[in-house]
């Protein structure tokens, strides 16, 4: 340890003065994050080529993971707790006069995604690693991420992030690694009836490696992200005859493409964009992939032995059509022989069964973007259709099945597309796959039987546990022994524990820190002060109306009226934390981070309430933030309208730091009350198969409402302007517009979850109950491990050995 340290050392100060162009005398931070890290990635790329090597000299089958979004946070702290050398950095900086903790907040958060699905890419690319799967991550190198979001006089707003601003040590820029991508154009045939594509704009793809490292150091997998450049940046002579900007337009429309993440799609130029995208990045990757697999292997009838591609959801789905006119169009490969080679190659994970969630390109701008891959996809909906015809199928069920969309102005369906060229299909937990098949695909899975299966997914321990609460994780070491490290299931062994009263004692006393901790960040970045000692009441996640914050705001409002009502009743303090971000265009998800700052200023300056309630909006929500909140947490609040969350991912993090959910039976929270026990969650609320009738039939809040005294005092409180003295009737319409139409069931499932936080409160009186329950919590969602999802993959979709 202490030679390691010392090398580290000397490496560092070579960095910073090689590399970093730096003095130790005055490096700044930045400098010696920067210097720090580079000495972490050299240790990381000789496991990186010993990996490369192996995959050449075994012939290892490989994954290829598409997705638009990694959502992958830090690096460096997870790199290093991965390897093995958090202590000799710590010590190797100490020496220096470092402190550790400060060079990692230095790094910026690379939020090159939204939310659940670009995090589940991030822990899927950390778990191939570990389990030392081959795997290549494929997706965009966005210049500017997850825009960061302000709170100001409550309301959001958005300011672009700018991770790279400053450099990023980790990735490696392959200048020579490039592709030619396509966009427009006219398509002709040769004599030989080939059909030859000419673009009418080519946009160049350059691949950026990071590398990812499993756990224990041993497996090196990579992350490669494509940015976009002009063919042709700049038109001198327009430039030297005076139009500076005008010169370089083919260079700006080029590189819009890998600018943001998830630009704005409410406009026609918004769209194209977004389509570009998806295009650009899934061209790039499949070409990579041919190249790969040939120089490999020689012969593209072999695809799918050698490689399995995995679409993250729709978002790549058009490579189905790419791989196709790759293999025929470029390869000359013929049509069925390619077309069977696709479907063995791809698999598709669908992630929400949300209609407006879907995606659907309209067929003219498809047809102007990609008229080759439109032609391709027509050929391929005429077979599909064909096949369904010759094995019965109706009218109905055809234009149900078929690839294009005839109703709404005719649009390609890529879920279709993604289905029908995969393999295997796969749902995100047990609900949500059975409803796939009763639902959105229910027409699919009759054509083509046996395609659907489920994968539920998993998160990475290493992160949401060992690096986020390494108090608890030590706590849990030095209870059940080391081996849990590597085995996550070993976690169970906590169970004989849940009733000691010593280990009840240590797991709350490692709590009371993170909450110390948190309670710090919230005043800091907030301004209010939070009593450790409360009961933290924490929700998480994107702001969607089906998440419904609106009803744990409904439930702030009433605890706050009750608590007013009788202020010196037998209340438990309760700190009420909300953190997340609503799409910048979504009006509605954003009147309620509105609503929920409104409803916090109130009672935060109301002196009757005092040590009884808090509330806290947390601005600009991301992974780094998810890392200090999840471990003091006490109630995770999981209360989506059920049938409409698809999975969750924060509910596994929450519950694996020990906090009880409360939660409707929706997603995976589903499986983790059947793992942890009914005693151990607090499930209200109709069931997904109350749900879905009553939302299609319409419902009728009118009637709950005046049926609820509690309820109507609640929203008539939010419509009078109670908490938005300055201009009463903001909330009205918010109101109003639950009245006549409640999509989400928010009052339908009021009264339950207000009676269900009752029971909350009363176990939290017990705190010999209470922490029985929570540790029974960490010691029964082992299986929600990411490592078990990607087994599962490896074994029943990729038709991979996992070693
Ligand atoms: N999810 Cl369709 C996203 O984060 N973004 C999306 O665009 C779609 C789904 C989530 C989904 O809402 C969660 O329930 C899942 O846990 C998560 O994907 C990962 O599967």
């Amino acid at each position: 340890m202490e030679a390691e340290a010392e090398t580290l050392r000397r490496d560092i100060l070579s960095k910073l003065a090689y590399q970093v162009g730096g003095r130790a005398e005055r490096a700044s931070p930045r400098d010696w994050f920067l210097a720090a890290t580079l000495a972490t990635r050299d240790r990381i790329v000789d496991r990186w080529r010993a990996s490369a090597d192996e995959v050449v000299a075994q012939g290892h089958k490989q994954v290829c993971y598409l997705s638009m979004e990694f959502l992958i946070g830090r690096l460096l702290s997870d790199a290093l707790g991965n390897m093995g050398l958090t202590e000799p950095m710590r010590q190797a900086l100490e020496g220096l006069g470092v402190d550790l903790e400060a060079i990692f907040a230095q790094e910026p958060d690379a939020a090159l995604g939204n939310g659940g699905l670009g995090r589940l890419a991030a822990c899927f690319m950390e778990s191939m690693a570990s389990i030392g799967i081959p795997a290549t991550g494929y997706g965009i190198r966005y210049e500017n991420g997850l825009f960061r979001q302000l709170i100001q006089d409550g309301r959001q707003m958005e300011v672009p992030e700018d991770w790279l601003s400053l450099g990023n040590p980790w990735e490696f820029e392959r200048s020579s690694l490039t592709y030619d991508i396509g966009f427009g154009g006219t398509v002709t045939q040769d004599d030989g009836g080939r059909m030859i594509w000419h673009p009418g704009e080519v946009v160049r793809a350059i691949a950026y490696d990071t590398p990812v490292v499993g756990w224990r150091g041993q497996w090196v997998n990579t992350l490669r992200l494509w940015s976009a450049r002009a063919t042709d940046p700049l038109h001198l002579d327009a430039f030297n005859s005076g139009d500076h900007i005008g010169a370089q337009i083919s260079r700006v429309r080029a590189e819009a493409i890998s600018r943001v993440l998830y630009p704005g799609d409410e406009t026609p130029a918004g769209q194209e964009l977004r389509l570009r995208q998806e295009y650009f990045f899934a061209s790039a990757s499949l070409q990579d992939l041919i190249r790969r697999h040939l120089r490999l292997h020689g012969d593209l009838h072999t695809l799918p032995e050698k490689f399995s591609v995995q679409l993250n959801d729709t978002h790549p789905a058009i490579g189905v059509a790419e791989l196709m006119r790759l293999l025929v169009d470029v390869h000359g490969m013929d049509w069925d022989a390619a077309w069977e080679i696709s479907r063995a190659t791809f698999s598709y994970t669908n992630h929400t069964l949300m209609p407006e969630a879907l995606e659907s390109w309209a067929v003219p701008m498809m047809e102007r973007m990609l008229p080759r891959n439109m032609q391709i996809i027509y050929m391929i909906n005429a077979r599909h259709l064909e096949q369904a015809r010759a094995g019965g199928a109706d009218d109905a069920l055809l234009s149900a099945v078929s690839l294009i969309d005839e109703y709404h102005g005719r649009r390609v369906r890529m879920g279709h597309l993604a289905f029908v060229g995969s393999h295997k299909v796969n749902g995100v937990s047990a609900l949500h796959t059975g409803l796939m098949k009763t639902t959105v695909f229910a027409e699919l899975d009759r054509v083509c039987p046996g395609r659907i299966t489920n994968k539920t997914n998993g998160i990475t321990f290493r992160r949401w546990l060992m690096r986020a609460n390494a108090p608890l994780t030590k706590l849990i070491v030095d209870t059940i022994g080391p081996q849990v490290l590597d085995e996550t299931e070993r976690l169970a062994d906590l169970a004989a524990y849940a009733r000691d009263a010593a280990f009840q004692e240590a797991f709350a006393a490692q709590r009371r820190t993170a909450k110390e901790a948190l309670a710090k960040m919230v005043r800091e970045r907030t301004g209010v002060v939070l009593d450790p000692a409360a009961l933290f009441d924490v929700q998480i996640k994107r702001i969607h109306e089906y998440k419904r914050q609106l009803l744990n705001i409904l439930h702030t409002v009433a605890l706050y009226n009750a608590m007013r009502a009788q202020p010196t009743g037998n209340w438990v303090p309760r700190a009420k934390i909300f953190a997340g971000k609503a799409a910048p265009s979504y009006h509605q998800a954003k009147l309620i981070i509105r609503l929920a700052n409104d409803v916090a200023k109130v009672i935060n300056s109301d002196p009757t309430v005092r040590g009884l309630l808090r509330v806290a909006f947390i601005p600009n929500y991301n992974v780094t933030a998810a890392e200090s909140i999840i471990p003091a947490a006490d109630l995770s609040e999981q209360i989506s309208t059920a049938g409409l969350e698809a999975s969750g991912t924060g509910n596994m993090k929450l519950a694996l730091n020990g906090a009880l959910t409360i939660g409707t039976l929706d997603g995976a929270n589903i499986e983790i009350s059947e793992r942890v026990g009914l005693e151990n969650i607090f499930i209200f609320g109709l069931k997904a198969n109350e749900a879905g009738p009553l939302r299609r039939e319409g419902y009728n809040a009118r009637a709950t409402v005046a049926g609820s005294d509690e309820l109507r005092g609640v929203l008539d409180a939010i419509a009078s302007g109670v908490f938005s003295p300055e201009e009463p009737d903001r909330y009205r319409g918010l109101v109003e517009g639950l009245l006549a139409h409640d999509n989400f069931l928010v009052t339908a499932d009021f009264d339950s979850y207000v009676a269900t936080q009752r029971q909350v409160a009363q176990r939290w009186g017990k705190p010999a109950e209470w922490w029985r329950s929570a540790v029974l919590n960490t010691a029964n969602v082992g299986w929600f491990s990411s490592d078990r999802t990607i087994r599962e993959y490896a074994d029943e979709i990729w038709d991979l050995p996992v070693r």
